[in-house]
Parts: structure tokens; C-alpha cells; sequence
């Protein structure tokens, strides 16, 4: 396969200021003309090239007059047209059958609508087009479809036409007047109905605003439209962003490879990050709706408005809008839960991808296929670049740095550095050797070492700094990592402020003044770099800082380190004593100041993959076992804590206000350690929340506890629920979801049994992950000692991937982590990923993911 390289980059051959298309939509075959208006891009004797993917040309015309096949030529599916002029209009015609497209990338059918996905390279699969973002064109677009099938034709831009016609049939025209790169089109037809509202700008003026989705899915889209209006007056707020156009839609289907797509002015969403009501959803799905909603509609700014010259560019969109959807949610509801939720997701999936074969730089430089690089690091570790820039920055100068690059940029296609570029002009800083983040692969650690000397009163913080090697990139320079910190005074329980230091050398020594005795060190408060912190901090200190660290992060990190360090010690056979971990919890649970929500972040056990990273091998059933252990003591010892904690946390009717989501996470908290506690109750008292809940929030948790047990009540709630939601997709893929994530001494056979259940198919990406990627995700299950796990997924990337190359690929990164295992489990891994690319017809996607994963 070949290797797209960064340091290839060259500007266009050909613009295409305008494009015409005219779809004739049908399911089986739709018919494609497109009209483009080329222009010659420098001097050069290039002939045109577009990009096709599967398409066979009908018709070629150059400025009206057609060609025979002798006179273009077909290379890897594009077409190449010589030219002779400085400017042409290219006319193609192709046919294309959106019902077999179950790749789900370009034109495809789900649930009897039409609709598209285009990013990253899929408008190559409708029509012939140099697909490449760096080629922005103003679309004019034209769908004819059939009334019936398809009432609601939508496309990006503005309407500015419909009409009916013969044989029940219909058109509708758009405009688009801003010009995009074709990764951003988007077209949808189908029987939708459409929750409709409006805002009012910042300048006064009015947009429409349309949720269109299936008529029964109606009553749960309201969640999702306050958040686009939040979103909307968020970003005039903060960003000082308007929208653009008259219209801002969003369609839902229930087939998506991806979360959402921020196609300009008609944004295309999994129906899972859109419908949300209290029976169907938990709160972390209604959180979830919410940040996609944001991030997509973030996008029309940081993406659309200014776009990505190539994509190795990608995290100059995805990276900022992330970091933008992040600080949204902060505001809209509580900032450090929201900043440890979103550090427990970095650490789970970025971190373990530092740490593996799939390492890449923020700004990768080479890649196969771009659909694999749409990562944790590309979007997460991205975010917490930004996040330290604008730390280093502070409030005003950041946002000077982005008005400047939205105003320096607007219209354009640029880069990464052009980001870097603007935040160095508009705020006044120098990151020339910041730009290692995006360059680097690898998490950094910091080994953080504290003296104190009781003559002068000085305390000495040493950092120094190692960065990994990763695949490519065996040597790496110290990097510039803003790290803030605090000194605790063990008396008072007080710090002297708060201060930010910037370690920029491999070792770094900073003096502090002014300590009679030995102070305590709270280190990276607020997560403010994306690194991990070696400290020696004994387990008094840091039950010190759980009880006393004033930033809300630092205080859950301190709890979760003294977590860690007992069940570590348990796993190796050092076993510590778990008095300081209950009594941190019983007070932490205690703390009426507290929050519940972050209550419940606090005393919640670090997960088996988190304590699996802490190891040099991970031992999959031993940290089943310690963590299990120590669920228990925490259960028995506190007993009546949980219990208490659970009978009064239970709501008189649901709300979404903070207090009643805090007392929901809670009380969750408190049943799983009831369970985990042995409590000859527990199961009964989880079935009871399961049967009385009016939300799913508490029903879902109470399932997961039931999955976990080898009672009776088990399988009665997985039939109830079943057969309660048998209509409702999304809540059937939690179904498969909360088996897939139970610890049951079964598991792997339930596993099994499910991929054969008569609701389970590899045609809906959601169900696919539901199933497969949850298993993937249980540590303890996926590394069955039998390698049964392995081989599992193995058949099912081999099964999928012929049908959908995509959500295959997004399977292989669990195999490739055999380097973090003992050997037989290594070996296992190693033949699964060897008996994937056996496989003849393979595609790129998983070709890239499996050999890079065995290298
Ligand atoms: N920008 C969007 C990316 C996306 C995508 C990528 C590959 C395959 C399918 C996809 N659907 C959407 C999503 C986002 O970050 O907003
Ligand atoms: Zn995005």
C-alpha cells in the first residue's frame, strides 16, 4: 500500500472555484452529474486529476463537448483529463447504488433514508473531485427524488428552490455560498420530521434551526436543541463567533461510522449523540449529546470557516474543537468533574496509545489510510495542547491568539503552525520549543523529587523529564511542559498560592522559600500538561491532599494515586495497608462541602486497564482479583455508610439539575459497593433500583451490577430489559454493552452467545461497538488466559471487515498491546493479528492497523 508522507505536501494542480451537482436519488442507483469550474493553479503542464474511488464514467465533457475514453485516462479509480487551457468546465456523469454502500462513507442508505458521509475521502465514492481539503469550491446542488420515499430533501447552504414533478416525483436546489473543501458536503433525502426552532444572532439575525429525525423519535430531541443553542450563544460569548448561514440543520441515522459530522449548515449525526429522554438515556448520554452537538457546531468555525490544508492538519480542527466542546460543557455544568471525566478518557484511550505500536505525533507524518488517524491523540491529546497554550497564555491573551488566527485565517485551508503562529503573535509568547508537542509521539513523565532543608527553610523541586521512544522516533528532546503546583504547610493545611513552572530542560530545579518544615507537594493541579507525574509521596501525604488539596483535580488524582499504590501492591504481592484508602473514602463520602457528583469521581476505584498501565507486565487476573478484594474491604468496612448513602439519594421524580445527576452518580457508586460488599441483599436491592427506576441512569447501573452476579435475578433483568427496549436500538446496544463490560465468570461465553443473538449484526457500527469494542475494553475478559478473546475478535475484524473496513479497523489496537503482556498471551495477540493479514482482499484500513500493530 502506499505511504502518504507529509513532507509530499504540494499545493493543487487545479482549483475548482464551482461546482454543480444533480443527484437523481434512488436506493439502488442515483445518478450523478457534476459540473466543475476548473482553474489552473500556477504554471505547469499537468493534466487534471480527480479523485474516484469504485466510479466508472458515463460521460466526460470539457467545456460541453464530450470525450471519448481514449481521451482521459483511469488511474487507481481517478480520472485524469488533460487540458489545455488556464480554465475549463469538466462535466462527469456516474451512477452509484447507495444500497450496497455498507461501507457507510460517500452515498448510503440507513433506515430508508439516504444520506452521506464525505470526510475524510469519501465524496471520491459519489463523484469524481480532487478530494483533497485544500480545494475549496461553492457547491450548487440539485436532488431529484421520488415524493413519497423522499418527502425532505436537505444538502448544505440555503434552499433556494423546490418543485414538484411528474410520476410523484420532486427537486429541491441548495446553495452553499461559502466555499469548502468537499469533505464538508453533505446531502440527505427521506420521510423526516423536524423539531424547528430559530436564533437570534449576536448581530440580529435570524437563523432556523431544524432536528430532523424519524416522526417517533420527535419527543427526544429537545435536550439536543437547547444544546445547540447553548452551543450557539456560547460561542458569541466566548469565541466572539456568529453563525454564518440562514439555516442550520441536523439529521440523525441510526447508521454511522463515527459520532457526528460537521458537514457546513447540515450536520449529520449518529442517532446516539442526538436523542435523549429520561427512560432511554443516562445522564452521561445527555452529557454526551450535548458535547457532540457543541463540537460539531463548534466546527463552523474551527474547521469550516477555516479548514485543514491536508490532513495531517487534522488536529488544527479536531484537537481545537475538542478543547472547545470541552470548556462548553465545563461551563455548562460542573468544571472539575467535567476535567476529571475528560483526564480519566485522555489516560484510557491516548495514553495506551502513546504507550503502544499505533504512536503517532499530533501532526502525524506519514499515514495509509487517513480514516485510522482520526485518534485519541489526534482529538484528546490535541485538546491538551491547546489547553496548555491557553494556560501559559491566560484568558485575554488566548483570545487574542484566536482572533487572530480565525481573522488571519477565515476562507482558508492552514496548518497547524499557522495555529501555533497566531497564538505567538496575537499573545504576545514564544513557542518555538512548545511546537515539540506537536512533533513528539509519547507521553512524557516527570519524576518529581521534593528536599527540604529545616536550616534555611528552602524547599527544592526537581523535575526531570523523559520522553519514550515511539515507533519512529527513538530519540526525543526535552520538551516545554507548563506543570502547576502547590506546597501544602502540614499544620494549616494551606498553601502559599498556586504557581505555574515551565520545565523545559531534562532537568530542572526550582527553589521555595520560607518552609519550617517539610511541606507537601501537589503536582500538576488541574491536569495542566498531558504527562505522567512520578512522585514520592507517601500514603500520608497523599491522604493529606485527599482531604485537603483546594484544586478539585489534585484532590481526586491524590485518592486515586492512594488507590492505585494498594492494589499495586497487592498485585505484586507487597500488600499495603488499606486503612488509609477506606478512611479517605469514609471521609471523602462524608464531606457535606463536597459535591456528590464529585464525591462519586473520588471514591471510585481506578479501572483494571488504568491499574494494567501502572505495571511494566499486566497481569490481567490478578488486578481482577486485588481490585475485587479491595471493592470488597471498601464494601464491608463502610456497609452502612452505602447503605444509608443509597436509601437517601433515591429521588422523588426525575430531574436533570445538577444536585438530582450528583445524587444519581452517587447513589450508583454506593450500590456497587453494596454489591461488591457481598451483602446477601445486594442483588435484591439492584433489582429493586432496576424495577423502580424512572430514569435510565440508575436502571442501566442496576444492570450492570445484576450482569456481574451469578444470581437468579441476572438473567430476569437482562430478559426484562430486553424485551422493555426490543424496538429501541440504542437502548439495545447497552443491552449488548453491560454484558460485554460485566465481570461474570462467564463472560467469554456470553460473549460468544450474543454475537449469535438475533438482534446482533456487523451492518450497524453501534451494535458492532456495543458488543465488541465493550469486550475489547474489559481487561480482564478480552485476555482470557484461554486466548478465546483474541480469537474472537480476530474472526469478527476478518468478518467485518469486508462490509465495513472503517469499524473494523478500530478493533485492532487491542491486539497490538501483546508487547504489555506475558508471553502466551503475546503469542496468542501476535497469530491473531498474523491470521488477520492472511486474509487475501484485505483492506488498507486494517492492513495499516494490524501489520503496524505486529511491527
Ligand atoms: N470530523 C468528523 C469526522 C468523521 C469521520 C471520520 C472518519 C469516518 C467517518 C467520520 N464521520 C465523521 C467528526 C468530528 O470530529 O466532528
Ligand atoms: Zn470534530
Amino acid at each position: 500500500p502506499v505511504i502518504i508522507r507529509r513532507s509530499d505536501y504540494r499545493a493543487p494542480d487545479w482549483l475548482v472555484p464551482e461546482i454543480a451537482l444533480d443527484f437523481t436519488l434512488d436506493a439502488q442507483s442515483s445518478r450523478v452529474r457534476a459540473r466543475l469550474s476548473v482553474t489552473r493553479n500556477g504554471a505547469h503542464d499537468r493534466p487534471l486529476r480527480l479523485d474516484g474511488d469504485g466510479l466508472v464514467p458515463r460521460e466526460v465533457l470539457v467545456d460541453g463537448r464530450a470525450l471519448n475514453a481514449a481521451d482521459y485516462a483511469l488511474e487507481d479509480g481517478a480520472l485524469v483529463v488533460p487540458l489545455t487551457g488556464e480554465k475549463h468546465v469538466v462535466e462527469t456523469l456516474v451512477d452509484i447504488s447507495p444500497a450496497a454502500n455498507t461501507q457507510l462513507m460517500g452515498l448510503y442508505a440507513s433506515g430508508g433514508l439516504l444520506c452521506t458521509q464525505c470526510e475524510a475521502e469519501g465524496f471520491r465514492r459519489i463523484t469524481f473531485f480532487p478530494d483533497r481539503p485544500d480545494v475549496l469550491s461553492r457547491y450548487h446542488v440539485r436532488m431529484e427524488a421520488d415524493r413519497k420515499l423522499y418527502p425532505v430533501l436537505l444538502a448544505n447552504g440555503d434552499p433556494v428552490g423546490a418543485g414538484e414533478l411528474e410520476g410523484d416525483r420532486h427537486w429541491a436546489e441548495w446553495n452553499d455560498p461559502f466555499p469548502k473543501p468537499c469533505y464538508l458536503f453533505a446531502m440527505v433525502a427521506g420521510d423526516l420530521a423536524c423539531n424547528a426552532d430559530s436564533f437570534t444572532t449576536l448581530s440580529g439575525r435570524e437563523v432556523k434551526l431544524g432536528i430532523w429525525v424519524k416522526e417517533n423519535d420527535l419527543p427526544r430531541t429537545g435536550h439536543a436543541m437547547t444544546a445547540l443553542k447553548h452551543s450557539m450563544a456560547w460561542d458569541e460569548k466566548v469565541y466572539g463567533r456568529e453563525y454564518d448561514l440562514d439555516v442550520f440543520n441536523i439529521v440523525a441515522v441510526a447508521d454511522f461510522n463515527f459520532g457526528a459530522m460537521e458537514n457546513k449548515g447540515l450536520n449529520i449525526f449518529n442517532s446516539r449523540y442526538i436523542l435523549a429522554d429520561p427512560d432511554t438515556a443516562t445522564d452521561m448520554d445527555f452529557d454526551a449529546v450535548e458535547g457532540v452537538v457543541a463540537h460539531e457546531y463548534f466546527h463552523n468555525w474551527s474547521g469550516n470557516r477555516v479548514t485543514c490544508r491536508d490532513w495531517f492538519q487534522l488536529s488544527l480542527k479536531e484537537g481545537f474543537t475538542v478543547f472547545r466542546d470541552q470548556s462548553f460543557s465545563a461551563d455548562m455544568g460542573s468544571p472539575p468533574v467535567k476535567r476529571i471525566e475528560d483526564v480519566r478518557a485522555l489516560r484510557a484511550a491516548q495514553f495506551q496509545e502513546d504507550a503502544g505500536p499505533l504512536a503517532h505525533p499530533v501532526r502525524p507524518e506519514s499515514y495509509m489510510e487517513i480514516g485510522n488517524f482520526y485518534t485519541a491523540t489526534i482529538y484528546n491529546k490535541g485538546a491538551e495542547l491547546i489547553r496548555m497554550m491557553a494556560l501559559m497564555l491566560g484568558e485575554k491573551r488566548f483570545r487574542q491568539g484566536t482572533d487572530l488566527y480565525f481573522d488571519r485565517h477565515d476562507g482558508q485551508a492552514a496548518t497547524c503552525e499557522d495555529f501555533v503562529r497566531a497564538m505567538e503573535d496575537g499573545g504576545d509568547i514564544d513557542l518555538r520549543q512548545f511546537r515539540l508537542w506537536y512533533e513528539q509521539a509519547g507521553t512524557p513523565r516527570v519524576k518529581a523529587l521534593l528536599a527540604h532543608n529545616h536550616a534555611s527553610g528552602e524547599a527544592r523541586l526537581i523535575l526531570r523529564q523523559t520522553i519514550p521512544a515511539t515507533p519512529g522516533q527513538p530519540v526525543k528532546q526535552p520538551m516545554a511542559i507548563p506543570i502547576r503546583i502547590a506546597l501544602f504547610d502540614r499544620a494549616s493545611g494551606k498553601h502559599g498560592g498556586d504557581t505555574l513552572l515551565t520545565l523545559t530542560q531534562a532537568e530542572q530545579e526550582f527553589a521555595f522559600t520560607g518552609f519550617d518544615t517539610p511541606p507537601i507537594l501537589s503536582i500538576n493541579r488541574g491536569f495542566s500538561a498531558p504527562i505522567i507525574v512520578e512522585t514520592e509521596r507517601s500514603q500520608d501525604e497523599l491522604a493529606f491532599l485527599s482531604a485537603h488539596d483546594d484544586d478539585p483535580f489534585a484532590r481526586y488524582e491524590a485518592m486515586q494515586q492512594l488507590m492505585v499504590n494498594t492494589l499495586v501492591g497487592d498485585v505484586a504481592g507487597h500488600p499495603l495497608d488499606d486503612a488509609p484508602v477506606i478512611a479517605a473514602i469514609r471521609d471523602t463520602a462524608n464531606d457535606s462541602a463536597l459535591d456528590a457528583a464529585f464525591i462519586a469521581e473520588a471514591i471510585r476505584l481506578p479501572s483494571e486497564s488504568y491499574l494494567g498501565d501502572q505495571m511494566a507486565i499486566v497481569d490481567p487476573d490478578a488486578i481482577h482479583a486485588a481490585r475485587d478484594r479491595l471493592q470488597a474491604k471498601i464494601g464491608k468496612a463502610l456497609e452502612p455508610l452505602w447503605r444509608d448513602i443509597h436509601a437517601r439519594t433515591e429521588a422523588n421524580g426525575f430531574s436533570l439539575s445538577p444536585q438530582a445527576r450528583g445524587a444519581r452518580k452517587l447513589r450508583n457508586a454506593a450500590l456497587a459497593y453494596l454489591a461488591g460488599s457481598g451483602a446477601a441483599d445486594a442483588d435484591d436491592l439492584a433489582f429493586d433500583q432496576f424495577d423502580r427506576a424512572d430514569n435510565m441512569t440508575e436502571r442501566q447501573a442496576a444492570l450492570a451490577v445484576l450482569s456481574n452476579s451469578s444470581g437468579e435475578k441476572r438473567e430476569i433483568a437482562l430478559d426484562v430489559f430486553y424485551n422493555r427496549y426490543s424496538g429501541d436500538a440504542l437502548v439495545l446496544d447497552k443491552w449488548f454493552q453491560t454484558q460485554a463490560l460485566a465481570f461474570h465468570p462467564d463472560i467469554v461465553a456470553h460473549v460468544k452467545e450474543l454475537a449469535q443473538h438475533k438482534s446482533f449484526t456487523l451492518t450497524n457500527p453501534n451494535r458492532v461497538r456495543s458488543l465488541y469494542g465493550a469486550f475489547a475494553a474489559n481487561q480482564w475478559a478480552f485476555n482470557h488466559k484461554s486466548g478465546e478473546g483474541y480469537r474472537m475478535v480476530a474472526d469478527l475484524i476478518i468478518a467485518l471487515d469486508p462490509i465495513n473496513p472503517q469499524t473494523a479497523a478500530r478493533l485492532v489496537p487491542p491486539l497490538g498491546r501483546w508487547r504489555r503482556f506475558d508471553v502466551e498471551r503475546g503469542e496468542m495477540m501476535q497469530n491473531a493479528l498474523k491470521r488477520i493479514l492472511a486474509q487475501p482482499g484485505l483492506s488498507k484500513d486494517v492492513t495499516e492497523q494490524a501489520s503496524k500493530s505486529l511491527a
